[in-house]
């Protein structure tokens, strides 16, 4: 009988053939189809495309790493399961982490078993992922009707709150040195970071919106600070789950948005001590969740520079950013 092969032999084999880079910190970044990702993340990534089969009811939450996805998937958890959990003091946010309700596929349930059992949870199942849209296993993108909630943050915030949860996590600082903040800036500005380049990851996401926006439904993150509520309905309603008068009345818009707001999901006691995946600290996902930080550490010749990529590489898309 023919051996088969090991998975990471295969791995092995096909990192000889592809692309990589060290970043700033000192981790192994490999391109892998037009995308940088850290090197750990390959196999599960492989794992992920080969046996994820979407249910027509799941919802996929994707992201660039440090948009938004911690708020998206408590809104989320909440919108969705609404019905089960009637008041907030029932909320299983109030005991467990927004990352563990809401797992990510490829950093998380593929990241420990090459073919995890799915099939046990319950329907609709939400799901996160930061792989940019070309790179999503088919069944979600095709051959499903699974609809997928995309948000992005001006690129600026995203890279400062990155480089923090970096800093943090893999070097165990909490002040960001002038060194490390110049090379980080330069490997982002030739699109080499995690799940990067922004752009393409962006622009992926952004154009299946345009073409079929009752698949995706593309957010902002400063969209989402300004408006709460009008977003609170647009993902209900985009999941085809309106809120009725009645639960307009009962004021419960309000009590999802203060529920999920960054302020209480920071101080409770679950995201002040929890672990993600073992190696992230919860309380890393809450920093600040402000807009406009990125003035506190890049000169304006910096964001001169970004600025010029970004409006090229987004020329003609219809999609913008205010810096
Ligand atoms: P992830 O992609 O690694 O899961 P993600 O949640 O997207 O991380 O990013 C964390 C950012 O969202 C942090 O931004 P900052 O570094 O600029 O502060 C974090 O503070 C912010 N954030 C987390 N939860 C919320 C929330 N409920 N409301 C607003 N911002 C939030």
């Amino acid at each position: 009988m023919e051996k088969k092969e090991d998975p990471k032999d295969e791995i092995h084999e096909l990192l000889q053939t592809l692309e990589q880079q060290t970043n700033w910190h000192g981790g192994r970044l490999v391109k892998y189809d037009g995308f940088w990702f850290p090197v750990v993340f390959l196999q599960p990534i492989l794992s992920f495309q080969n046996y994820f089969k979407a249910k027509d009811s799941d919802v996929i939450l994707a992201s660039v790493p440090k948009s938004g996805t911690t708020w998206l998937k408590a809104l989320t958890f909440c919108i969705v399961n609404r019905n089960i959990y009637s008041t907030v003091d029932q909320n299983p946010l109030l005991t467990c982490n927004p990352h563990t309700l809401v797992p990510f596929l490829e950093l998380d349930l593929y990241l420990h078993q090459e073919n995890p059992n799915l099939q046990h949870i319950s329907s609709p199942r939400i799901f996160a992922t930061h792989m940019p849209l070309s790179i999503l296993p088919d069944s979600i993108r095709n051959n499903s009707e699974c609809k997928i909630i995309f948000i992005c943050r001006n690129p600026l915030d995203q890279f400062i709150s990155f480089l923090h949860f970096s800093l943090e996590n893999n070097l165990g600082k909490q002040t960001v040195p002038t060194l490390e903040l110049y090379k980080a800036f330069n490997m982002f500005c030739e699109g080499i970071h995690s799940f990067g380049p922004i752009w393409d990851h962006m622009l992926g996401y952004w154009n299946a919106h345009l073409k079929d926006p009752e698949k995706v439904l593309f957010l902002k993150y400063e969209d989402l600070t300004e408006d709460i509520t009008f977003y609170i309905k647009k993902i209900a309603e985009f999941l085809g789950s309106p809120f009725s008068l009645e639960e307009e009345k009962q004021g419960l818009i309000e009590q999802i948005s203060k529920l999920c707001s960054f302020e209480n999901l920071k101080n409770l006691e679950v995201n002040k001590t929890d672990y993600h995946i073992g190696v992230a600290k919860i309380s890393s996902f809450f920093r600040k969740g402000e807009i406009g930080d990125w003035t506190n550490y890049l000169t304006p010749a910096m964001a001169e520079r970004f600025q010029k990529i970004i409006e090229s590489k987004m020329e003609g898309s219809g999609l913008t950013f205010k810096f």
